[in-house]
């Protein structure tokens, strides 16, 4: 292989397998020294392979001066920075569709398991408390308000699922979409006002930073709950902890966070909280569908033919 990758964390093996055999890789995570790796590789490297949650920084992309093509393994791009990206001609895709479903399963997956309290449920089992004291009862979802913040391809299908469990939907984005009957609501207080669970997901990044902050989690309220499935950036962390410290809202189930993996303590420590570590996508069948939507755009990119999920 004499096209040389800059993989800045790790894919599964079966992606692996694929990529070294077709190109010269270079694992980031796992240099001792990334200034040194970079300085003997990145003269040399022509792609980078990242994730979601990793980007390419303009700091990391500055240093290769030969970079055409940026492959994220996720839907995401927030931690790509597209615009210098995009000044400097470099490519950027991402692997959008093949991870909806998903997402939006561990969406409703976070919902039930919050409300329902079934991490806790299987903890007062495994603790033979069972028989001797009673499982406190928990919250209903079938039949309640959702608000969704965003309304993209992932909202729909969180949406479409809402539905099915006769939920009332509202959502919140920065326009109005034609293609879905349910009601719009531009002003994000008001739609957690009125709604029971509030779910996140709209894109990451500077847009949407901390949109989900105290104003938000006030009007949530005492027995509102909050779902994110969508970047740590778009909540206010220290808002969050406070108002499910104080009963501000009741719980939250969160699958993403500031500082991953290294999140917050005090999140450990909270009771009504459920928590994921980033994995919504995290399924075999998503994974596989993501490894290769990434090989492909890299494959076709060096073949000289369009990209299949092109960003920029
Ligand atoms: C991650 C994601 O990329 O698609 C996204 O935007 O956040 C995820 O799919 C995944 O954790 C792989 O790194």
């Amino acid at each position: 292989p004499d096209v040389e990758i800059l993989m800045a964390g790790a894919y599964p093996q079966w992606d692996m397998v694929d990529l070294e055999a077709k190109y010269r890789v270079h694992r980031l995570w796992e240099a001792a020294d990334r200034q040194e790796l970079i300085a003997r590789v990145g003269k040399d490297i022509r792609a980078i392979a990242t994730r979601g949650e990793l980007g390419a920084s303009a700091e990391l992309m500055k240093q290769l001066p030969k970079l055409e093509i940026v492959s994220c393994y996720g839907v995401g791009t927030d931690a790509i920075d597209l615009s210098y990206a995009r000044a400097n001609g470099i490519r950027v895709t991402n692997t959008p569709d093949v991870l909806t479903e998903d997402v939006a399963d561990i969406a409703i997956g976070l919902l039930l398991a919050t409300a329902r309290q079934i991490p806790q449920a299987d903890v007062f089992v495994r603790a033979a408390r069972w028989g001797n004291i009673a499982m406190p009862l928990v919250t209903r979802v079938s039949g309640k308000k959702v608000g969704l913040a965003g309304m993209g391809r992932i909202g729909k299908a969180i949406a479409k699922r809402a539905a099915a469990f006769g939920c009332d939907i509202s959502y919140f984005a920065r326009n109005e979409h034609t293609d879905v009957a349910y009601a719009y609501q531009p002003d994000l207080v008001a739609l957690a006002d009125w709604a029971d669970f509030l779910i996140v997901i709209v894109p990451g990044g500077q847009t949407t930073m901390k949109i989900i902050n105290a104003d938000v989690l006030k009007a949530l309220g005492p027995n509102g709950m909050l779902i994110n499935v969508s970047r740590g950036t778009t909540v206010d962390e220290e808002a969050l902890i406070a108002a499910l410290q104080d009963g501000t809202i009741q719980a939250a189930g969160l699958d993403v966070f500031l500082n991953e993996p290294k999140i917050d303590a005090r999140f450990l420590t909270l009771q009504n909280v459920v928590l994921q570590p980033h994995h919504g996508s995290g399924t075999v069948e998503t994974r596989k569908a993501m490894g290769q939507l990434v090989r492909d755009n890299l494959a076709a990119h060096f073949a000289g033919n369009p990209l299949p999920t092109p960003v920029v």
